[in-house]
């Protein structure tokens, strides 16, 4: 029998939240020095550095995902954004980190591994730490030469859910877990 699709699957991805000023900041950055034209801006309220992205995933798979997200035990890190770049094929305009913390990086192999695991595919390009600023954007890009060098302290990370309704894409949090572990602060 073919099993009928689960409407209780939620589309899932582990993130980091960035502090409401930093939004703020960004958005009005991006307004300064990126051309309207560029692409689709994504609103303040959704700016995040994405550590793993889950897919459809069931409760019960969601459940699992969330106690082993709760083990976690890791220190935080501060996320220095002083990189810019155009992703054409995927039409991404980004800020990102020239050199990713070994937390941050750490703890998305982490995510993803378990996922992974837990059968929630995974892609095989290597992670690139990355804030989404426009989608959309095929065409090639003015980049301005420097961001803002901003940056902000990843002192806990969050499970997503992606909600598509009346034209928008929301990000709600789930559920989300201190980074104040015992390992070497980074
Ligand atoms: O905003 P970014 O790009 O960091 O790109 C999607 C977004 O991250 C990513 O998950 C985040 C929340 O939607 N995403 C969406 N579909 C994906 C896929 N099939 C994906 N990442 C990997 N594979």
């Amino acid at each position: 029998m073919i099993n009928a699709v689960d409407k209780t699957n939620r589309r899932l991805f582990f993130a980091l939240a960035l502090p409401k000023p930093l939004q703020q900041k960004i958005v009005q950055w991006r307004a300064d020095h990126l051309p309207p034209e560029a692409g689709h801006p994504i609103a303040a309220a959704n700016l995040h550095l994405t550590l793993a992205f889950l897919g459809e995933v069931s409760a019960a798979k969601a459940q699992v995902l969330q106690q082993q997200a709760g083990r976690i035990s890791q220190s935080g890190f501060n996320v220095m954004l002083d990189d810019i770049g155009h992703w054409p094929s995927s039409g991404v305009v980004w800020l990102g980190c020239k050199n990713p913390p070994r937390g941050l990086l750490q703890l998305a192999q982490l995510l993803r591994s378990q996922a992974a695991r837990s059968g929630c595919y995974q892609t095989p390009l290597p992670f690139h730490p990355h804030v989404t600023l426009l989608r959309g954007a095929v065409r090639p890009v003015a980049l301005p030469a420097k961001t803002q060098n901003e940056s902000f302290r990843g002192d806990h990370f969050s499970l997503y859910e992606s909600v598509f309704a009346r034209g928008r894409t929301r990000y709600n949090v789930i559920q989300s877990w201190p980074l104040t572990g015992s390992s070497k602060d980074i």
